[in-house]
């Protein structure tokens, strides 16, 4: 039993105004890979270095296989109960709350979160935009799979759960831990070369398209950070801050916003420092262990634990 649920439930009766700044970890679970754990890997690619300008520039069909995986795996998830319990608490009539998530999965869409509550800060996966400075192009949920033939590849190798694209058999011999989910990484196996007219092509200009995802170095949507301002300076009671290494600029400066402005911080993350697990850190709770399974328990007192919320599959349990 997490000993600072009771006194965290006591405290929630009292707060109106909430914030979640949410990450990877909330769908770790699921099979999906976070970025900077031991599965933050694709083929022999760190996942961060893919995330970028200048890889899109220096190798196109290679960024697009990568992403071509992350959109195809993110189709094959379904919302948790993390992703339940947060779409419950932004249909609440007496909360004023807000979803800040750095996941580009949608999946907090198809839980149910309300679109007005909720700012998907580093785009989506299944929105395209043409990469000349001269169109506009943008396409909204596209969520065909693969997006050109050449790309088949890199989606179907999933389909059958086997990411090696071989036989079952020979899939025990990969060097990663894509044995343990037909979504996750397919290990150290070649990338192969796609030539650029291969690649989704903008209707309008014929020049290439990318996904529509916020890389390194680029700028985060205006109207999202307008509206996140908005509210924290508005006051938050609370920031729940779930499945997040908070390393990246400008997500992780939410926390100490919220925090320097008088509002309480509870952490749900399989990895918390052991003085705020202590209970050492004043208004910050620790629950450690899955979001998935901690979150939906937190937050009881406001939206009710139900089928839904409470979870049913292997992805809620619990690791104290
Ligand atoms: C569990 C769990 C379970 C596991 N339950 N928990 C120096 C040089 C260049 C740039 C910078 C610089 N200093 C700062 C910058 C800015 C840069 C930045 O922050 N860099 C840092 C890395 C240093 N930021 C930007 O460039 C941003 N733009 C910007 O700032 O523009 C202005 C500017 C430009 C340049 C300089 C200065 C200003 C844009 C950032 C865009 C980030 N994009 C990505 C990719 C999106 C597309 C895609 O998904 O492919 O966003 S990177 C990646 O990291 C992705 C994620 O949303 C993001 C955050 O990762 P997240 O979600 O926290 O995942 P992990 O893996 O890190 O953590 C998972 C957590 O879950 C862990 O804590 C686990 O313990 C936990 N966990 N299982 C609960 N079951
Ligand atoms: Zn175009």
């Amino acid at each position: 039993m997490n000993t600072q649920l009771a006194d965290f439930q006591e405290c929630l009766r009292l707060l109106r105004r909430i914030v979640a700044l949410v990450g990877a970890g909330i769908l770790a679970l699921l099979g999906l890979a976070t970025f900077r754990g031991l599965q933050g890997l694709w083929k022999n690619y760190n996942m961060i270095d893919l995330a970028t300008p200048d890889a899109f520039y220096v190798d196109p069909g290679l960024v697009w296989q990568f992403y071509t995986w992350r959109r195809h795996t993110a189709l094959q998830a379904r919302p948790n109960a993390g992703h339940a319990a947060l779409a419950k608490l932004s249909q609440l009539k007496d909360i004023e709350f807000l979803t800040i998530t750095q996941n580009v999965d949608g999946l907090s869409t198809r839980a149910g979160h309300r679109s007005r509550h909720l700012h998907e800060i580093h785009g989506l996966l299944f929105e395209l935009r043409c990469t000349s400075f001269t169109c506009s192009y943008v396409e909204k949920n596209n969520v065909k799979d693969p997006l050109t033939p050449a790309l088949a590849e890199a989606a179907e190798q999933f389909r059958h759960g086997d990411a090696s694209g071989k036989k079952s058999g020979e899939l025990k011999n990969l060097e990663s831990t894509s044995a343990t989910s037909p979504w996750s990484s397919p290990g150290f196996l070649p990338v192969r070369e796609i030539p650029v007219d291969e690649l989704p092509k903008c209707p309008v200009c014929l020049a290439l398209l990318r996904p529509g995802v916020v890389w390194f170095g680029e700028s985060l949507p205006v109207r999202a950070l307008d509206g996140i301002d908005d509210f924290i300076q508005q006051g938050a009671d609370l920031i729940l801050v779930v499945g997040t290494s908070g390393t990246v600029y400008p997500a992780n400066g939410y926390v100490d916003v919220v925090r320097s402005r008088g509002g309480s911080v509870a952490i749900f993350n399989t990895d918390i420092e052991d003085d705020v697990v202590e209970g050492k850190v004043p208004n910050t709770w620790a629950f450690k262990g899955d979001a998935a399974y901690w979150l939906p328990r937190a937050l009881a007192p406001l939206i009710g634990l139900d089928e839904e919320t409470s979870g049913a599959g292997p992805s809620s349990r619990g690791r104290e």
